[in-house]
């Protein structure tokens, strides 16, 4: 039976030798990275820290675990000085660099002062993958006996920390529908006249830290309101196997029919995935495969995806976003790695035409969006490359990252930080450095250009960039000796037929064609590019689509791709 290849994509981290010309420049472009990461670290320490995230331009803080609510700093206890957040969010990427003083010292000083009993009213979602998530993985970090981050001192402080926080998030669970309210205090639980508004994404992407927080303490609760919420969210499909974006957690209804791979369901799909991948239990592969397939039937078009209704699978909008450009990591995980190439290729098109990736691109009218221009230093791109730079070792995918650098560098850099980009169209900034910057978008550029951390260990990254040990005593059917080095899938080479099973299940049967052998096509219609890395001069070197089998063109900027509409 098929089985996705992100076993032998996770295992095959060790296996690929560098030329040595692009090994002085990876050394270059991560030093390049380390400056950026303490840049917006130091500067965060400084004028922000223990707030939640720093305030570049003026060199001063926002408490956004409670904004992240709208609820703006009045609505705050005048003595609360926040909950540190992107102190939180950086120790993994921290540990990632290497330095184990600041590793240290952060996880001591959270130890002594973090404290969940406040009341602060938090969006559910955010939290828990900000801190929840950031909590759980620097203690897996912490207790790991290979990186010796703590010496003595640390007594499982973060782990009952995330404890606590757990138990705060219990009563949103307590719903008629079982799925969890968006937002909850954490001193009071749910509010009176609580909005019971919430997303596919938000009551269904808490999984991994949910959990591994009931693996690491033994109380199942976590696990089970968070499962229990993921399956009633499932049951509630359309027939096309298609979710909506908003629905409602007391009424059990959906508000928004429309929905796609971006915002407000991005992450869903991310984590049925990766729960598969730390937990190995069937129903998520069985839920995630039947949700991917549909995807890419309804949603797909060509490199791109747009919208859909959930009900008649009709396209509703046509929009490039900042937050779709996970898909092609997410794809990598998948096997579909030459799907996922080809979306990430028209990604990074749009970074650079505009410097950096616009929030929401029109691909109907080829225009921004009227409001949301701006770029928030958003890791999306960043992260989709080091899958992709992973999978294929094309350095094709170095050059992608070090543009990435250069613009973030040129942009964004200010004295106080990174800032993010109000207008992509002016490269006016804006007085905010979100701390996802730390956890992810510098995280995932580091691990671009040095991928020591990953090599012959299996993580999964959850959605906010946190890492976590895929282990066999979690997992349902992992053997023992997959962590000692039974390698030999990959070194088959089996993974590097670049087609899954499941990208033959989506693609249209007709007459096979002879240019490629079976092994090599990713459907019986799949006419590949004459170049690996689909760059062209004119029509005639490119191929025929694998998914919708129409003949691919050659774009302005010398890219095979479905460029003429239907
Ligand atoms: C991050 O907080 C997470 O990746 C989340 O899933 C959506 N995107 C933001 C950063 O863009």
């Amino acid at each position: 039976m098929f089985r996705p290849l992100h076993i032998c994509f996770l295992i095959s981290f060790a296996f690929f030798i560098d030329p040595s010309s692009q090994h002085d420049k990876k050394i270059q472009m991560r030093e390049k990275v380390r400056e950026m990461f303490y840049h917006a670290y130091d500067n965060y320490m400084t004028y922000a820290f223990p707030h939640d995230e720093l305030k570049p331009l003026s060199k001063s803080f926002t408490d956004s675990l409670s904004e992240l609510g709208n609820l703006k700093l009045e609505h705050l206890p005048t003595d609360y000085n926040g909950s540190a957040v992107t102190l939180v969010e950086s120790l993994s990427s921290l540990a990632i660099l290497g330095n184990k003083t600041e590793f240290e010292k952060g996880v001591l000083w959270l130890s002594e002062n973090l404290t969940f009993d406040v009341d602060v009213r938090v969006n559910l979602f955010e939290c828990n993958i900000r801190v929840l998530g950031g909590l759980i993985s620097a203690h897996l970090l912490a207790i790991d006996p290979t990186n010796r981050l703590i010496q003595g001192s640390y007594n499982n402080q973060l782990l009952r920390l995330a404890e606590d926080l757990g138990k705060r998030f219990l009563p949103a669970f307590e719903t008629p529908t079982a799925l969890p309210y968006a937002w909850i205090n954490l001193k009071n639980g749910v509010m009176v006249n609580e909005t019971t508004e919430t997303s596919t994404s938000g009551c269904g992407s808490l999984i991994l830290e949910m959990g591994a927080l009931s693996r690491l303490t033994g109380d199942p609760r976590f696990e089970s309101v968070a499962l229990r919420a993921l399956r009633q969210l499932w049951r509630m499909r359309s027939s096309l196997d298609l979710l909506g974006t908003t629905l409602d957690v007391v009424t059990g209804e959906w508000l928004e029919y429309s929905s796609g791979i971006g915002a407000g369901v991005d992450s869903f799909y991310e984590y049925l995935m990766k729960a598969y991948i730390l937990f190995g239990k069937e129903d998520y592969w069985r839920m995630f495969s039947s949700a991917y397939l549909a995807s890419q039937k309804h949603f797909r078009y060509g490199p791109w995806y747009h919208e859909a209704n959930m009900w008649s699978g009709k396209p509703t909008y046509w929009q490039l976003t900042s937050l779709q450009a996970f898909w092609p990591g997410l794809q990598v995980l998948v096997g579909d790695v030459a799907a996922a190439n080809s979306s990430h290729r028209e990604f990074f098109h749009a970074w650079e035409k505009f410097g950096v990736l616009p929030e929401r691109y029109l691909l109907d009218h080829q225009m921004i969006h009227p409001t949301e221009r701006y770029y928030p230093l958003r890791p999306e791109l960043a992260e989709s490359t080091f899958y992709l730079y992973q999978a294929t070792k094309d350095p094709w995918y170095l050059d992608v990252g070090e543009a990435m650098v250069k613009s973030l560098n040129r942009y964004t850099k200010v004295a106080g930080g990174f800032a993010s980009v109000r207008d992509v169209t002016t490269m006016q900034l804006e007085d905010h450095q979100h701390s996802f910057f730390l956890a992810e978008t510098c995280k995932y550029l580091y691990l671009l250009f040095d991928d020591s951390f990953v090599a012959k260990r299996n993580y999964i990254f959850t959605t906010e960039g946190h890492p976590i040990q895929v282990t066999s005593s979690w997992h349902e059917k992992l053997p023992e000796s997959y962590f000692s080095g039974n390698w030999t899938f990959s070194k088959s080479g089996a993974w590097e037929s670049g087609a899954s099973a499941l990208s033959m299940k989506v693609c249209p049967s007709i007459a096979p064609n002879s240019r490629l052998p079976e092994q090599h096509r990713e459907s019986v219609c799949h006419v590949p590019d004459q170049k690996i890395d689909h760059r062209c001069w004119s029509n005639r070197e490119c191929g025929v689509d694998a998914t919708t089998c129409r003949q691919r063109s050659c774009s302005e900027v010398g890219y095979c791709g479905l460029w003429n509409p239907l």
